[in-house]
């Protein structure tokens, strides 16, 4: 949920008006509206090429994923993992625009440890996969945008581990 939606949540459970504070932090996210903007679009844009790049990264560091007995292993599955990768990013950009972990949580975290843990798929390699796209995507912003970005990948590897 977004800072603004909460606050009016808040602020109507106790039928009062929004306080000085939250408006400051209303304030502050909406004058940072463009720059989520611009990096969502950003990573929207290119995220074919931060998945590939991505992948490529993982599967070279961890070969025993698409080896025979790998999670990942034949073309579905190797398609399947390159696809809860881009499922990732793109939960990482609603991050971005609500400028909030709670889409993440909500869409991407809540039960995932127990649905991977199921599937047999090593949470610490999905991790890792995260970890790529961060530095794949992280390359394609600058300085303050990189790092905003940043977190919510961070957010996706720490929620995973
Ligand atoms: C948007 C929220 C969301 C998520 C996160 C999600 C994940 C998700 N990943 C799945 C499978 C899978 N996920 C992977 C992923 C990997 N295997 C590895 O070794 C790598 C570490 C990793 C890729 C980086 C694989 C290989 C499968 C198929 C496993 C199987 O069918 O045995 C499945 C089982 C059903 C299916 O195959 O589609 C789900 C539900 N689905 C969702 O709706």
């Amino acid at each position: 949920m977004s800072i603004v939606s909460n606050s009016i949540i808040n602020a109507d459970a106790e039928a009062r008006y929004l306080s000085p504070g939250e408006l400051d932090q209303i304030k502050s996210f909406v004058s940072g509206g463009q720059r989520r903007l611009r990096m969502a679009q950003v990573l929207s844009e290119s995220r074919e090429r931060i998945v590939k790049q991505a992948g490529g990264q993982l599967f070279q560091k961890r070969p025993d994923l698409i080896s025979p007995g790998g999670n990942a292993y034949g073309e579905e599955m190797t398609a399947t993992c390159l696809r809860d990768m881009d499922y990732y990013l793109r939960l990482v950009t609603y991050g971005v625009m609500a400028g909030d972990v709670t889409p993440i949580e909500e869409i991407g975290i809540i039960g995932a440890r127990e649905m991977y843990r199921s599937l047999g798929t090593p949470l610490e390699a999905m991790a890792e996969a995260v970890r790529e796209m961060k530095a794949a995507s992280t390359s394609l912003l600058t300085g303050a945008d990189a790092e905003e970005a940043g977190f919510y990948f961070d957010y996706v590897v720490g929620a995973l581990s």
